[in-house]
Parts: structure tokens; sequence; C-alpha cells
């Protein structure tokens, strides 16, 4: 990307755009194109053909989208599956009818199948059946994967999708009801830390295993892949390395500093038995992760507390 590039950050705001833009500026990139989604509503088509028309951005990163854990996922498939279809095809057409240079599209790791052989590879996709509790997400995921592929194909857009395994770090969604596991289970043990309680209740068994990101890698390896890779293929990134949700516990019960014990209430669900990326493409290409988990625990946290 020419430094001077008009470089439109769709969802500027949440925990993967705002890392965005942070990377962005640190490596001297001036000209960005933000707008809050009360500024712009990209599920509509004409308020995100106006916003292109207008501003004409050279590159788009797509980190635009409705997200949320397992439970939010579950309780709002209508919501999940339809306004991110709506924000992927408007953004993704708007982008090729007003001639946009590239375009990286934000998936996830769960558009893999619930079973899949792990660590998961990217031609792993479409190969089985999803996960019940975020099939709906996963579909408009795949459906924003194709979307890119298929105006590769018939129009010659550079348009690159990334699959990201399961990130945190500052600016994430710390609500207990809507938030990924990590931000919850950091919350949960600061505020039983303060308010001296003798337990923290965990979601599920504790036995499923996640890989997590810093967030701030995950902007470096989408800057990089933006200014590196123009491939049809999709692009998994992680840190490749799993653990359980109780070795999560664990780790972010000491790096907070409690010494209460752990409940799990296993009314709620566990979800995908495994989820750990196969980062070896991505590696190939000439990047790896560089924060682990506990410096970016210990990152995170003392970001929490400066805010909340
Ligand atoms: O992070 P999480 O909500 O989403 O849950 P997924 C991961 C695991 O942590 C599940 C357990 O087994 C949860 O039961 N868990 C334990 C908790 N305690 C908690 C808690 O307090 N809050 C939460 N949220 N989980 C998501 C997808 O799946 O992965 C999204 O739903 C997205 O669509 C994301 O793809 C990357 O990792 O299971």
């Amino acid at each position: 990307m020419e430094k001077e590039a008009k470089i439109y950050v769709a969802g500027h705001r949440g925990l993967v755009g705002s890392a965005i833009v942070r990377r962005l500026e640190q490596e001297g990139y001036k000209n960005l194109l933000l707008r809050s989604s009360k500024e712009v509503d990209l599920t509509n088509q004409i308020e995100t053909q106006q916003l292109f028309e207008i501003e004409r951005p050279d590159y788009v990163f797509l980190a635009a989208a409705r997200v949320g854990g397992i439970l939010a996922n579950n309780s709002y498939p209508a919501r999940f599956i339809y306004e991110n279809l709506m924000i992927e095809a408007n953004t993704i057409h708007a982008a090729y009818q007003f001639g946009v240079k590239k375009l990286l599209f934000l998936g996830s790791s769960c558009i893999y199948p619930k079973l899949a052989p792990q660590p998961l590879k990217e031609e792993y996709l479409l190969t089985g059946s999803l996960e019940p509790t975020n099939e709906w997400y996963a579909i408009a995921k795949i459906a924003g994967i194709k979307l890119c592929q298929a105006y590769r194909q018939q129009y010659g857009c550079n348009f690159i999708s990334v699959m990201p395994t399961n990130l945190y770090g500052p600016n994430d969604n710390f609500d207990l009801e809507t938030s990924h596991v990590l931000p919850a289970l950091i919350r949960k043990f600061h505020e039983a830390q303060v308010n001296k309680q003798t337990n923290v209740t965990i979601w599920g068994t504790g036995t499923p295993v996640r890989e997590f990101l810093y967030v701030e890698d995950l902007a470096d390896a989408c800057v990089f892949l933006m200014n590196n890779y123009n491939e049809e293929s999709i692009v998994n990134i992680g840190t490749g390395i799993g653990v359980t949700i109780k070795e999560l516990a664990d780790s972010i019960s000491s790096v907070v500093g409690y010494s209460g014990d752990l409940l799990f209430d296993t009314t709620k669900p566990d979800g995908t038995p495994i989820k750990i990326n196969d980062v070896s493409f991505l590696k190939s290409l000439g990047w790896e992760a560089k924060t682990n988990l506990r410096e970016g625990l210990f990152l995170t946290y003392e970001w929490y507390k400066k805010n909340y």
C-alpha cells in the first residue's frame, strides 16, 4: 500500500478494526477513512454505496461484523447470519463497483467443520458439518470468502480472505453475556478478586481446546498480507498453540492474582471440542505471531484495569 493511499478500515472501533488502525498509524499510513456504524450502516446497501462513491478508498480492511461468543451466537442466530451477510455483500460489491485496488476480508476459524482434523488446514473448508452453536456466523463468513473469490474470478478483483483464530486484547468486549471466553474470564476473576468471592463460574466442562492470538499480532499479520499476498486461497492466522479452557482459566487466575475455586456450569455449551489453526501456510509467506499467551494476558489485564 502506498503511504498516501486512502485506506478504509470498516469496523474501526472494534477489537480488530482498532488494532488495524493503530498498526497502520505506526507504519505511517495517514490517509485513513473511518466511519462508525452510526455514521454508515453497512447493512444498508444505499448507505454503503454512497460511502464508496463519495470517498473512493484505494484499500479496504473489512473488519466490521456482528460478533460474539458462544452464547450470543447461539441466542441470536438470525442477527448473526443476516447482519454479517449484508455487511459483506454490500461492502464487497461496492468495493468492486467503485474500483477499490484491494480488499482484505476478515473471516474466522469457526468456518471449519466441527470435527475436522487438527490443526485446521485451509483445505478443510466445507468438508464437514459445522459447529451448531455458531453455524449462522460461520455460514455468513463462508459466504464472504466465496464473494471475494467470485469477484476475483469474474471481475479480476484483488480481494483476499484471512481466517483468524480466537482473538483477544485491548478494546475487546467484556460483557459477560455476549463476549468471548478470554475477556469474560478476565472480568470474572478481576471482580472475584475485588469482591473477595470464594469461587468463579466457568461455562461448560473446561475441556474444550482453543487457540488465542493477541490482536496486535493479528493487525500486524493483516497489514503484512495486504502488502504481500494476492491469491485466491484463504489464509489462517494464529499461534498454532492450543490450551484447554481450564488451563486458560488457571492462567488468567494467576495473572489476576486470584486464589479462589473454579466451578463449572455444564448447562452452558462447550461448542467445538478443539479449534487450532494450522499456520504453516502463513509461516511460508514469512509471518509468525510474536506475543505468547502469558504476555498477552498480562497486557490485556493492564488495559482492562485502566479502562474499566
Ligand atoms: O470464546 P467462546 O465464547 O467461543 O467459548 P468459541 C469458548 C469456550 O469457552 C466454550 C467456554 O467452550 C465456552 O463454553 N467458556 C467458559 C466461556 N467460560 C466462558 C465464559 O464466561 N464466556 C464465554 N463466552 N465462554 C466462537 C464463536 O466460538 O469463536 C464465534 O462462537 C467466533 O462465532 C469465535 O467464531 C472466534 O471459541 O466456542
